[in-house]
């Protein structure tokens, strides 16, 4: 049965962008349902699966995977040879440390800096939290890069869970102009560059229904 993903406006739900790239940059086929954010359809439609009405949700058959990194780690056991993760342990444990570090937290920088892909990018001044997030993050990838990304210009050399995790971030460092050493920039550039990201970003500039509480400029809303 083939799987499907249920998401958010690709203009502004991170979350989902998550495991839509790891499937879509994985190869793996699946069936995707977009349903807008901030709308009673919204409700009625992720009820039944998200005690906390929120997307990505994958539906697996029987089995109903929420919270975009438990469905990250269900499509790398359901496809073993995708090369979610690397195949080396020690990288794999990083990798695994870095994407739950993301899931779990770096709300300074999320919250100032909501993904916005339609935004046009200028730089903005960065709030003490969101600088504290963007330094660990940037550390995190200088890391994984110099000791594990020889194989590729991802994280972990080919592109992988990880760097779906951190997808939405990269989108933020762009869209909002956040200053980041070279091998950082070269990361968020590479992230841009993927043929995956490159679909989601194009379908979501076609993309109408605003979110207020993602626009930072509301009512204004700027776009490219
Ligand atoms: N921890 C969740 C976060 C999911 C989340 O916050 N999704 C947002 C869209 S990006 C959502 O569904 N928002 C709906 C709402 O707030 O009503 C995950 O990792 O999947």
């Amino acid at each position: 049965m083939a799987l499907k993903l249920i998401i958010g406006n690709k203009n502004y739900s991170s979350w989902s962008l998550r495991p839509w790239l790891a499937l879509t940059a994985a190869g793996i086929p699946f069936e995707e349902e977009l349903v807008l954010l901030d709308t009673p359809e919204f409700v009625e439609r992720v009820r039944p699966y998200s005690p906390t009405l929120r997307v990505p949700i994958l539906i697996d058959g029987d089995a109903v995977v929420w919270e975009s990194i438990a469905i990250i780690e269900h499509i790398a056991e359901r496809f073993p040879q995708a090369g979610i993760w690397p195949a080396d342990p020690v990288a794999r444990a990083r990798a695994r440390s870095q994407a739950t570090e993301m899931h779990g937290g770096f709300s300074g920088i999320r919250s100032a800096f909501p993904m916005n892909l339609w935004r046009p990018v200028a730089p903005h001044p960065v709030p003490e939290r969101a600088q504290r997030d963007l330094d660990a993050i940037t550390a995190g990838w200088r890391t994984a890069r110099e000791r594990f990304g020889a194989g590729g210009d991802f994280l972990f050399g080919a592109f992988g869970g990880v760097d779906a995790m951190y997808a939405p971030i990269a989108t933020r460092i762009r869209t909002y102009g956040l200053p980041v050493d070279p091998v950082s920039a070269a990361y968020v550039e590479a992230i841009h560059a993927h043929p995956a990201f490159r679909a989601w970003y194009d379908a979501a500039l076609q993309e109408t229904a605003l979110v207020a509480d993602d626009e930072i400029d509301w009512p204004v809303v700027k776009r490219i």
